[in-house]
């Protein structure tokens, strides 16, 4: 895909009808590839009304034209925007005619990659604009807009700098050996570690409510059959999701619905219930259900609280669940038992268990409370920085690298340890920004981009 001398194309507004479609070129020849269909280009960055002529030269459709010369547009390179009526027909005659005169069709993401390789925006900057369009709330889209304005780039640059200015202090104070250095009594190079394990700290933590945000949890709802696991699907969404009977059995298929608590998305798994299956369906429904257990980031074990032997049904069925996964227990129905409504903890080596009704209502509210409280999400916090997982994983590696730069200096006085250390964890944070890549994690990240942006 890095053939930067081709000149692409794609509709930049969304598939279907509306009342205006954009259509974008980008590269060196926009302007000669788009002169036979609209004209000469007007002056930079002003519009000009023309009629659009489509592939055998009949005109098509009125519209606008607008001309970005590089270096300073969106990709780097001469782009042309032609605005038309948004009518799919219209989109298509002139997407035809555009790469009858020599355009190719841009690739996912191909435009923001272009953008990316011609330096006007980071790694992070890029992603930030796919998330922007992404945001499934108000929130999620402040964080985007911040970290696209490049607030979680210079945060992490930032981090760069101190962890080379370290490096650099330790490798200059290795160059004079016959000057006896005590690293351990050298109060700058403590504090200026401490400082960075701060400022670690305070951006993942920025960025973890950012990737909340975007990403959300995906919360199982597991257990035997008939204790109620559909209702609360049902009660969490506000509607009748799903079949809810007196059967036990009753749900086969998995089914997801995307709640929000507080803004943070949840998506929520409704799975059949585990138990000896009596049919060849159920049998393959109790299969996606553990299938989704291995993949959930949280498991809500739900229990009837009027059944019979509820604590061993529960140690039986924690079996199956994989140990990494967070499990909370659900003591459902407690409108037949009296049972006090919330949050309950046992003993420490115990789930949590959160005690409600999926019939009445009672003690859900609890549930969210404990959902969000869970994953450390703060609905009040300011500041989040968009962020994804892939910039989560960066930002924990070069800390480990700081922390093990930070033993080996301090604990086993090897300041050339030190500084390799502090060398990896620069590295770690190119990735975020894109000043470290490889083509495949550029590709990792672009494709999943849609076309036209
Ligand atoms: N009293 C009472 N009944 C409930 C409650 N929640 C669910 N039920 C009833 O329990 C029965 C089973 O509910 P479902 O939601 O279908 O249970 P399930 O766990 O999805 O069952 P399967 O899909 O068969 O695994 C239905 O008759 C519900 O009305 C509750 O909180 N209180
Ligand atoms: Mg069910």
């Amino acid at each position: 895909m890095n053939d930067g001398g081709h000149t692409i194309v794609a509709a930049a507004t969304a598939p279907g009808k509306g009342g205006v479609a954009v259509i974008r070129v980008s590269g060196d020849r926009a302007a000669s590839i788009v002169r036979p269909i609209a004209g000469p280009m007007p002056s930079p960055r002003r519009m000009s009304r023309r009629t659009f002529l489509g592939p055998n030269g009949n005109p098509v459709d009125e519209g606008l034209l607008a001309y970005f010369p590089g270096p300073g547009s969106f990709t780097g390179e001469d782009v042309v925007e032609l605005h038309c009526h948004g009518s799919p027909i219209v989109v298509d005659l002139l997407l035809e005619a555009l790469l009858a005169e020599g355009a190719r069709l841009a690739e996912p993401g191909e435009f923001s990659r272009r953008a990316f390789l011609n330096d006007r925006m980071d790694l992070a900057q890029a992603e930030a604009v796919a998330d922007l369009i992404d945001a499934g709330s108000a929130r999620a889209a402040r964080a985007a807009m911040r970290s696209l304005k490049g607030e979680f780039s210079d945060r992490v640059h930032r981090l760069v700098e101190e962890v080379i200015s370290l490096r650099v202090y330790v490798e200059a104070a290795m160059d004079f050996p016959e000057e006896e250095i005590d690293f351990i009594g050298d109060a700058s190079i403590v504090e200026g570690l401490d400082n960075l394990v701060f400022a670690f700290e305070s951006l993942t933590e920025a960025a973890a409510q950012g990737a909340l945000l975007r990403d959300g949890i995906s919360v199982v709802l597991a257990g035997p059959p008939n204790v109620g696991k559909s209702s609360l699907l049902n009660r969490l969404t506000g509607q009748e999701t799903a079949i809810v009977t007196h059967l036990p059995g009753t749900t086969r298929d998995v089914l997801r619905e995307r709640i929000s608590v507080d803004g943070m998305p949840l998506h929520v798994i409704d799975t059949a219930g585990l138990r000896q299956p009596g049919d060849e369906a159920e049998a393959e429904g109790i299969r996606r259900a553990r299938k989704e257990i291995q993949a959930a980031d949280l498991i809500l074990l739900v229990t009837d609280a009027a059944g019979p032997d509820v604590e061993n049904e529960i140690s039986e069925l924690k079996k199956l669940f994989p140990r990494t996964v967070p499990l909370t227990v659900i003591c459902n129905k407690i409108d037949l038992t009296g049972q006090r409504p919330g949050f309950h903890q046992s003993a420490d080596a115990e789930p949590p268990v959160i005690c409600l009704s999926a019939l009445d209502g009672t003690g859900v509210e609890d549930l969210r409370h404990h959902l969000a409280e869970l994953v450390g999400y703060q609905p009040e916090a300011h500041g989040a920085l968009s962020a994804r997982r892939r910039h989560l994983d960066a930002l924990a590696r070069a800390r480990r690298h700081v922390d093990e730069g930070k033993r080996q200096l301090l604990e086993f006085g090897a300041p050339e340890l030190m500084a390799e250390e502090m060398r990896l964890a620069g590295a770690c944070l190119g990735e975020i920004t894109g000043e470290f890549t490889t083509e495949d994690l550029l590709g990792r990240v672009f494709s999943t981009f849609c076309i036209g942006k």
